[in-house]
This record gives structure tokens, sequence and C-alpha cells, in this order.
């Protein structure tokens, strides 16, 4: 891509409304624009990190067995009527109606509607265990949006349900999930701790939010610190691994606010190890048994000929606030790094020369070696002076960039990684360090 011909409208100066610093940051680099209170564009660059991060999410979902959808945004009120939860659910559900007087609403979630797919479709416990999720737009009326689209009205939400048989499959389920989640965020090189939560209006007595640490998060969460130290790379999808992480998560203390226990936080903590921190809630997950399928009427015919309501859970990320949250982990001192597998290109040229000179041509060369080894590539060809150049792309934030100017010989280019320093490196070695760097992803 040609930073000229791109769509990348950088902002000087941006408004005191922006409080938290992606939602600067993301209105500076162009990532995105508000369009009405809490209802944003993602133009070009926001998109495609969004587009990246929606990528390691289904990736992860795939790989725990869960079966990829998609619902509308659009849904009656007839289902909500059915799951009682019309009225319940109350101002936060856009409500309106079509040409004939039918009441719809724009869905804010979709337990009903799946359990509505569930109950057409299936009859029989040889169908279980099932795991279905999309991603999709969801609307909420917040009262007060704010933080961009950290805390928006309109956001992309992955969703998944779990149907079981019983109760006791039903929580496998919901573990599952939660290693499934757990590998999701070290994707993303963020650390997320499943912190006990309310279930709010989904329901359920089971449910936990997934919290990075975070100043400037929402969410205030008290745990011990010995709940860090988990590694869920190695895990496999097994009842071993499901038994694994519940045992760790109930040995060690977490929870917000809402569901502190100050005494036993006190007994079951030290004081070295006991942290109060802020966070953002990024995912979060909920065991709700029947509370869906009995009004919904969502019955299996089990091996013993019995009816039973199906067990079900549901899984939520919010995909579109992950972009908020991964530029308050990684954004510092005035330079951003997106981890490896989402960066919107996998390298920056920037371009010293003049249009048409020997240095614009060097930088070009090597532009076309790189997109011909399968890299996306972003080549800053604009007439902007260096200092600006420099500046911008350390808030663009792609991990690596190559510097063309008068300084080097013919075949050699400056590289470096952001944050680090720069070295002198021949274009086959910039090329080995970038595909290894990259292997992942590529
Ligand atoms: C779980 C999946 C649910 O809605 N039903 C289906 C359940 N859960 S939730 O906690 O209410 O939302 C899931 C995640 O969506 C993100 N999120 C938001 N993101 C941006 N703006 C909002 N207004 C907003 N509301 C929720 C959060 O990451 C949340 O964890």
């Amino acid at each position: 891509m040609k930073l000229s011909r791109y769509f990348l409208p950088v902002l000087k100066d941006i408004s005191s409304d922006a409080k938290i610093k992606s939602h600067q940051l993301m209105l500076r680099i162009g990532m995105i624009r508000q369009s009405s209170a809490g209802i944003y564009s993602w133009l070009p660059l926001g998109y495609k990190i969004l587009k990246k991060i929606e990528k390691v999410v289904r990736e992860e979902q795939d790989k725990s067995g869960a079966i990829e959808m998609l619902m509308p945004t659009i849904q009656s009120s007839d289902i909500w009527r059915e799951s009682g939860r019309y009225e319940s659910y109350g101002e936060e559900m856009l409500r309106f109606k079509d040409r004939q007087d039918r009441e719809l609403l724009y869905g804010p979630t979709n337990e009903e509607l799946i359990t509505q797919l569930f109950r057409d479709n299936i009859k029989s416990y040889k169908s279980l265990p099932l795991m279905l999720y999309h991603i999709q737009w969801k609307f909420r009326d917040e009262i007060r949006p704010r933080f961009g689209i950290m805390r928006c009205r309109e956001f992309l939400m992955k969703d998944t349900y779990s149907f079981d048989l019983s109760k006791e499959d039903a929580q496998k389920s919901y573990f599952r999930m939660m290693l499934c989640y757990l590998k999701t965020f070290q994707k993303l090189e963020l650390k997320a701790i499943p912190t006990k939560a309310e279930t709010g209006p989904i329901g359920g007595d089971l449910s936990h939010e997934f919290i990075i640490l975070a100043d400037t998060g929402e969410s205030e969460i008290f745990l011990d610190k010995n709940i860090l130290n988990f590694d869920p790379s190695n895990l496999k999808y097994s009842e071993n691994s499901f038994l694994e992480i519940s045992n760790h998560y109930s040995k060690y203390y977490s929870a917000t606010t809402e569901m502190h226990d100050k005494d036993k936080f006190e007994k079951i903590t030290t004081k070295k190890s006991q942290m109060i921190k802020k966070g953002i809630e990024v995912g979060h997950i909920f065991y709700f048994g029947q509370k869906y399928s009995k009004p919904l009427n969502a019955i299996v015919n089990s091996k013993d000929g019995k009816n039973v309501n199906v067990y079900m859970g549901s899984y939520g990320i919010g995909v579109s606030r992950l972009v908020g949250a991964v530029i308050e982990a990684k954004y510092n001192n005035n330079i951003m790094k997106w981890p490896k597998s989402i960066t919107p290109f996998h390298v920056a040229i920037i371009n010293l020369g003049k249009k048409n000179d020997s240095i614009s041509k060097k930088a070009f060369k090597l532009y076309d070696e790189l997109l011909k080894n399968n890299f996306e590539v972003i080549i800053d060809d604009t007439e902007n002076n260096p200092s600006n150049k420099f500046k911008n792309f350390d808030l663009i934030g792609i991990p690596f960039q190559i510097i063309v100017g008068s300084k080097n010989k013919d075949e050699e280019f400056e590289f470096k990684e952001l944050g680090k320093d720069t070295k002198v490196v021949k274009i086959k070695e910039l090329i080995n360090i970038l595909e290894k760097e990259y292997k992942i992803v590529k």
C-alpha cells in the first residue's frame, strides 16, 4: 500500500472528549470516526486491525470445536416475549416497528434466537454437545457511551452458545470455552484474568469476566497475584485441562467489586499477594442451565427416552473493544506497537527520497520485492518531512520499519523493530528476519 493512495487521515489536534489513550490514538491515526453518539465508522487502518482480531478470535473458536454461523442483527420481539426478557431488558434495547407494524429490535445479544433455532431443528441427545458461534454487530443503547469504541452503542461481539444434556456436561463446555478464551487473549499478547462476576441481564449462576489490567479500565478487581501464573499455551481441549483450569482459578482469589467478599479475600490471600487493580472487561462467560430452554421449550430426547430441557451457556468477546484494550496495554511514551498477530501491515518502508530520485527508486524496488514475498507492506511515499514521517509511524505501530535514506550503500537498508536499536541489513537478511517473525501469520 502506498501511503499517498491510502485513506489515513492523521489528526494533529483531537477533541478533548477523548479521555483515554486508546480513544485519542484511534482518532489521531485515523482508525475511527464517530458518526453519532457511541456509533463509529471504522476507517481502513482501524478496520484492518479489527478484521485481524476477528481472525484470531475465529481461529481459536474453531480449534475449540465451536461452529461458526451468522444470525441477523434485527430480531423479532416475539421470542423475547417468550423468554420474558422483552420487558426486563429495559432501555438498553433499541426497539422499533416495520411498515406492517411488527415489533422488531436491534439485537443486544442472541440467547433467544439461538435457542429458537435449536428448538426448531434439534430433537435428539445424539446431536449434543453442540457449540455454535457468530461474530456480529450488536446494539445497546448505553446511557453513557464513552471511551470511544470501548463503551459504545454499536459494537462487534463474538458470541458462542453451548448446548448439553446435563449440568455436568454443560460445565465442561464452560471450561472448554474458558480455555479457548485464555488461548485467544494470549495470542493477542494480553494477560486476561478470569474473574468471578455478576450475571446481570444474561442470568444464570456461574459467570466469569475476563479482565485485562489497565489503569484506565472501568472495572475494579480484587485478586491474588498468584492467579496470574497460569500458562494455557500447551493445554489441549481435554477433561484434564478443564479440571486444571477450574482448580487454578478457584484456588486463587479474583472478584469484581460487586462480587468482592472482603473477609474471604483477607482470609485466603496474604498481604503480599493481594492486588486491587483497574481493568477492562474484554470477555464474559455465563452458565445459565435451563433459563432459556424452559420458557422457549428447547427439549431433546435423552437416551432413555426422557424429554430434557437442554442445559446452556453463552460466551462473549468484545471484538471491537479489544482494539482499544490492546492499545491501552501496548501504547506508551508516544510509541504504539501492535502484536504481530494483528498488525495492520507487517512492515513499513519510510522513504526519505524525493519523487523519482535514486533513493525513492531504491525504496520502491524494496517495496516490490517484499510484496513478491507475500508481506503486507506500507510505503510512505508522501512529501512529508522526515521527522513527521518518523513520528507518525511510531504512532501507527507497525512493529518493523525500514528507513531508506542517503546514509546507506545501494544494497543496504536501515532496519528496526520498534523500541529496539536500528541495524543495517541487506535485502536477503531482511526477508529472512521478517519470515521468521511472521511465520505464524504469513
Ligand atoms: C455472552 C455472549 C453477553 O452479552 N450474551 C452472548 C452474553 N455478555 S456481555 O458481557 O454483555 O457482553 C460480552 C462482551 O461484549 C463487550 N461489550 C461491549 N463492547 C463495547 N461497547 C459496549 N457497550 C459493550 N457491551 C459489551 C464486552 O467485552 C463484553 O465482555
